[in-house]
């Protein structure tokens, strides 16, 4: 009976699985959480994991989920989790995702001045992404995959 309980009791949790607080937004499933204030690339993934040790920067996986994130941005620009941090030019999300999905901006990505590794939502308007360099400090977003 106690054993019933304890499942019955974790059913109950994983039921009401929901994001961190109520300031993280819920979209097919996964959490996210858009920064009210600017910071550099590392220091954005560390302020995701921060609030929650499976969150990360965002990964985005087709252009519905690109859409949505853009839709809520208060900003012109925004940290996304990927970038070339293992390999030159090689993108990867820092969340591990498997890489489905790109929407780089026209002439994107340029390593401009060789010093771009780190990718950004560069334009609300259109959506579009930007390498760039990663101690600028910018709006960020956070996902929490799953969760929601
Ligand atoms: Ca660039």
């Amino acid at each position: 009976m106690v054993l019933l309980a304890v499942v019955a009791a974790c059913l109950v949790t994983a039921a009401l699985a929901a994001c961190p607080s109520d300031q993280w937004l819920t979209n097919d499933g996964n959490c996210y959480w858009i920064s009210a204030y600017k910071a550099s690339w590392d220091n954005a993934r560390k302020a995701c994991q921060t609030m929650d040790p499976a969150a990360d920067l965002t990964s985005i996986s087709h252009l519905l989920e690109n859409s949505f994130i853009v839709e809520k941005l208060g900003a012109e620009y925004a940290w996304i989790g990927l970038n070339d941090h293992m390999h030159n030019r090689e993108f990867l999300w820092s969340d591990n995702s498997v890489v489905e999905f790109l929407y780089w901006a026209p002439n994107q990505p340029d390593n401009l001045l060789f010093k771009q590794h780190c990718v950004q939502i560069y334009d609300k308007l259109s959506g579009e992404w930007d390498d760039e360099d990663c101690s600028v400090e910018k709006t960020f977003v956070c996902k929490l995959t799953g969760a929601a």
